[in-house]
């Protein structure tokens, strides 16, 4: 899946992530390939599975965290971490505790990633505990 943040001024992201579960018992691995940010950055970006996977206004229609079992920021199935980018590039794979199987399944929520660093809960805040206060949404995709 492809899909690029429109917002003027911010770096135009673009590439796939891929998710692979070979049972709904089996951990979910999922693969990030991304591009498009500053070459020259290092700065950390945030990515989270969000709760819809609607794009009708861009990332900013896809509304907070998915958060199936009402808990805090970071202990949210999609929340990623951050990823630092190499030349602009972001290629990593992670094992996640989200599943594509069952009542919890990610399929049709969205893929976002943040312009910038998720705190990871420690923010002192209250965004910090439902967001991790990663800022802007740069690009985003539907699951
Ligand atoms: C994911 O889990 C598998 C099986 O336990 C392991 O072999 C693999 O190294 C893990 N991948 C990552 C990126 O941690
Ligand atoms: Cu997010
Ligand atoms: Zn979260």
């Amino acid at each position: 899946k492809v899909n690029k943040l429109l917002s003027p001024g911010l770096p135009c992201v673009y590439g796939h992530v891929f998710f692979k579960q070979s049972g709904p018992k089996e951990k979910l691995s999922v693969t990030f390939k991304l591009y498009g940010l500053p070459v020259y950055s290092q700065q950390p970006r945030a990515m989270h599975i969000h709760e819809y996977g609607d794009l009708s206004k861009g990332c900013g229609s896809t509304g907070g965290h998915y958060n199936p079992l009402s808990v805090n920021h970071p202990q949210h199935p999609g929340d990623f971490g951050n990823f630092v980018p190499v030349n602009g590039k972001i290629r990593q794979s992670l094992n996640s505790s989200a599943t594509l199987f069952g009542r919890l399944s990610i399929i049709g929520r969205s893929v976002v990633i943040h312009a910038g660093e998720d705190d990871l809960g420690r923010g002192g805040n209250v965004e910090s505990l439902l967001n991790g206060n990663a800022g802007r949404r740069l690009a985003c995709c539907v699951i």
